[in-house]
């Protein structure tokens, strides 16, 4: 299919989210992916001792609603459980250089893979293996390259593989001899793991569900609720029937955060009723939160003087303050001398506008603070998390029903990957445990995040690449330099259930096994197994496979692991592989010796409804930090990006998801909430900066990145449509407009590649 020939229909849509549209796109993916095992799974999607959703993070209720799923949830389960096959007929009749030419949505369209494939270079096809022979293969190469150097491969996860599996894996790594264990973690939400710990000391969000209930105010920055996680609109439904304000940061119109329309409320439905979200919306420049937060930090200041003045209750909670916080001195210092005038230029909002916010705020006894990835894929994301904390330090929520900071986290088990050892950082890993337990010595030198990883494999010092799901090469910033670069290593090994761009660029040796997904049983010796996985709330819940799986072939991703662990590492008693991949209970049992205080009676609690929480000492306003406090941060720039000014003709980008795709998997080419249908090879632009260069709806322009170090980055014929947006930004589709994004580009001291505010220059075709 050729998209760039494809004109994009702009119709304006008036209908809130949710709705009937709503349950139309649910009916349309249903028809397309012709899944009729999908429409039982569903009422079992998200329930307690159901199996849990593949789509987003959000938490799962204890008492959840008759269908606790939502449009874009029953999107991913119906894709999971197509009726299409990929078989290995199939690619005999396909070479990997057409492939190439096909879409996302045509690659995964072929349906569920079914068969271990190997790709032979002569006939430039993939060609159907035996597992065994499989893991003896990938065994021996492994063995090469570590007897070389272990550093040399590279193990990649996406966030959607279990606790268990993701144990396992990380254990695989470390005992084969690196922390080479990048995630999309790396792209996603590492911000928050490096500023939460020197701020408040948890590596993730302090909120849970019932945190809602309580709530007077919400304070929303960059994230897409009706697209990303559209259950966590239920509770901001509810909230707001209480009559609770939401504050919105987004330089996008976004309907989610406009209005609602409950699917599952007959009333709603049929009545026409429908609810506001936003209590006050800004559409903050990209990269100004920074600037936006200082705005009401400095208003709250001047409201406290003004209470002090009239002898009124203060509105800085001084005595958390005095017994918890550090650094406020500084930061109270840098809030009350940030010219306005600065503070309005960075932001894009004016002073009252900040001053109602701060106001807002002051009034509210309990507020939460909730963000994505609009905050975490900025050069300076680190500080404006720093600010967030600030924010909330300075009226001490945190430790208090109601109140606190909730990153909303995207793959549903991203969070617990990283809980269960999935990560580049040997500081974070218990190594003394692995080695009293495993009877061997963990490397101790730091792995390669996404980031490093990419670099280390343009520099060629990576042999090996091993991908537990997910589409590396298509997730990450410059894709096409990248891709060059891959085919160099001797051994690429995808695990996936779904045909992906990935695949189609391959190491030396390289092969495609698939796996069961988690809405499939998954029998081990005969007995069906449950996985577990941690949502955005650290709420730890159990989840059985409902359907049978695809394909007779199919491994369970435990049983994978298992068999590149037997085949790569020397026997060791003290890692029964074979029997972990026979019975997830006994890997339950093993993370709770690794990690005694984090999953506690792990077994005995896994169907708990609404899932176990995991201890936070935050919450109980215990402070892990370096200064046993929380600490005030004050950031070294005002605007997220870095830049002081841009040069002339330069564009900010932002990269977005529409409502048709889960990251790189793309349902549909229909974004309702933003009216744009038949194509994403689309860039959303302002009415003014549309007038200024001369171009109108459906005009063909190509990107070409502002970077100038010598390499090419551009995309061509995409498309204007007019937008709601901040004059001189423009957003368009990840994962399309990656290959405009340079490595170099990402999050100080995170690494999150930063896909939200990248320097283009626009030309018309
Ligand atoms: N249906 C569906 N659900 C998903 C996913 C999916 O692809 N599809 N992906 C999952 C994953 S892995 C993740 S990480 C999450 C991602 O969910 P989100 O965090 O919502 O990620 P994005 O789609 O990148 O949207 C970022 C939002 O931030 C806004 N934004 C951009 N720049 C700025 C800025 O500088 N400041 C502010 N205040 N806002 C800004 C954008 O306009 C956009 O609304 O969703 C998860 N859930
Ligand atoms: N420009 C830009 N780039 C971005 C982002 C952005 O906002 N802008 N967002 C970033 C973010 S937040 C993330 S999380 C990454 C996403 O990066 P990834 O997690 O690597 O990508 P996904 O698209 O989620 O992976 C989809 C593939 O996973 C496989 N899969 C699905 N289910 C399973 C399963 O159960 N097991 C296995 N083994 N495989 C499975 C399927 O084959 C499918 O094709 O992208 C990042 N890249
Ligand atoms: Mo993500």
């Amino acid at each position: 299919m050729d998209e760039s020939t494809m004109k994009p229909q702009i119709e304006h849509y008036e209908g809130a989210a949710g709705g009937w549209g709503s349950a139309k796109g649910l009916t349309q993916i249903l028809e397309r992916t012709r899944s009729t095992k999908a429409l039982p799974v569903l009422w079992k999607q998200n329930k307690p001792e159901g199996f849990m959703c593949v789509s987003c993070a959000w938490a799962k209720p204890a008492k959840p609603h008759t269908f606790e799923f939502c449009e874009n949830g029953a999107k991913a389960t119906a894709w999971e459980l197509t009726a299409d096959r990929c078989t290995p007929d199939f690619f005999a009749q396909h070479t990997v250089s057409e492939l190439k030419g096909w879409s996302d949505y045509a690659l995964e369209m072929t349906g569920r893979l079914t068969h271990p494939m190997r790709y032979d270079a002569a006939s430039d096809k993939y060609v159907p293996v035996e597992w065994d022979e499989t893991f003896a293969e990938i065994g021996r190469e492994l063995r090469k390259i570590k007897a070389h150097d272990p550093k040399r491969t590279i193990f990649y996860a996406s966030g959607r593989a279990s606790l268990e599996t993701s144990f396992m894996y990380s254990l695989l790594a470390r005992a084969y001899g690196n922390n080479n264990l990048p995630d999309s973690s790396n792209m996603c939400h590492e911000t928050t793991s490096v500023a939460l710990p020197r701020t408040i000391g948890v590596p993730v969000g302090t909120v849970l569900l019932e945190d809602f209930e309580t709530t007077d105010l919400i304070f929303a920055f960059g994230q897409n609720v009706g697209t990303n996680s559209p259950r966590l609109l239920h509770p901001l439904q509810e909230a707001r029937k209480r009559g609770i304000s939401i504050i919105t940061f987004n330089p996008l119109r976004e309907r989610g955060w406009e209005r609602f329309k409950n699917p599952q409320s007959p009333m709603e439905m049929v009545g026409g009723e429908e609810t506001q979200i936003s209590t006050q919306y800004n559409q903050v420049h990209p990269g100004g939160d920074i600037a936006a937060c200082f705005g009401i930090a400095k208003a709250l200041f001047a409201l406290e003087d003004d209470a002090r003045r009239a002898g009124n209750e203060s509105v800085i909670d001084w005595e958390f303050i005095q017994d918890h916080t550090h650094g406020f001195e500084a930061f109270e210092k840098a809030a009350r001398e940030m010219e306005w005038s600065d503070i309005e230029t960075r932001s894009g909002l004016k002073r009252p506008v900040l001053e109602r916010a701060a106001q807002t705020y002051a009034n509210a006894k309990a507020t939460i603070f909730l963000y994505g990835m609009g905050l975490t894929q900025h050069v300076h994301g680190v500080e404006s998390l720093d600010m967030i904390v600030n924010l909330m330090l300075m009226r001490g929520n945190i430790g208090r029903p109601g109140s606190g900071i909730c990153p909303v986290r995207g793959h549903s088990n991203v969070q617990g990957q990283r809980t269960v050892g999935i990560t580049e950082k040997p500081e974070l890993v218990p190594n003394a445990k692995l080695r009293e337990l495993f009877h061997f010595e963990p490397p101790m030198e730091k792995g390669h995040n996404t980031v490093e990883g990419c670099e280390a494999i343009l520099k060629g010092e990576v042999d090996g690449f091993i991908g537990l799901g997910g589409n590396f090469l298509r997730a990450i910033p410059d894709t096409v330099r990248m891709e060059d670069a891959w085919s160099r290593m001797a051994l690429t090994v995808q695990v996936a259930t779904k045909l992906n761009r990935s695949h189609l660029v391959n190491g030396k040796v390289a092969y495609l096994l698939p796996c069961i997904a988690r809405s499939e049983i998954d029998r081990q010796n005969g007995v069906a197994q449950a996985v577990s996985m941690e949502d955005s709330t650290t709420c730890i819940h159990g989840s059985w496979g409902q359907v049978e799986p695809a394909s007779e072939h199919l491994l369970s991703e435990p049983r994978i692991v298992a068999g590149f662990a037997k085949a790569a590492l020397d026997p060791n008693p003290a890692m029964p592989w074979d029997e972990w991949a026979s019975d997830y209970a006994k890997v339950r049992d093993v993370i709770e010796q690794v990690y005694p205080d984090q999953f506690e009676s792990f077994n005995a609690r896994l169907w708990k409804r609404g899932g176990f929480p995991r201890p936070l000492p935050a919450r109980n306003r215990v402070w892990k930090t370096p200064t046993k406090r929380a600490n005030f941060f004050v950031p070294e720039v005002v605007s997220a990006d870095g830049r002081e000014k841009d040069a002339e003709g330069v564009l900010r980008l932002v990269t977005v998801r529409s409502n048709d795709q889960f990251n790189t998997t793309v349902y549909g080419y229909d974004d309702r909430f933003r009216g744009i249908k038949g194509t994403r090879q689309i860039i959303m632009m302002n009415e003014g900066d549309m007038r200024r260069l001369s171009l109108k709806d459906g005009d063909l322009i190509t990107l070409r990145s502002a970077e100038d170090d010598g390499h090419k980055r551009e995309v061509p014929d995409l498309r204007v449509v007019t937008y709601s947006i901040p004059e001189g930004s423009i957003a368009g589709y990840f994962p399309e407009l990656n290959p405009l994004i340079p490595v170099s580009h990402y999050a100080k001291e995170s690494f999150v590649p930063a896909g939200k505010s990248v320097p283009v220059l626009l030309s018309k075709n």
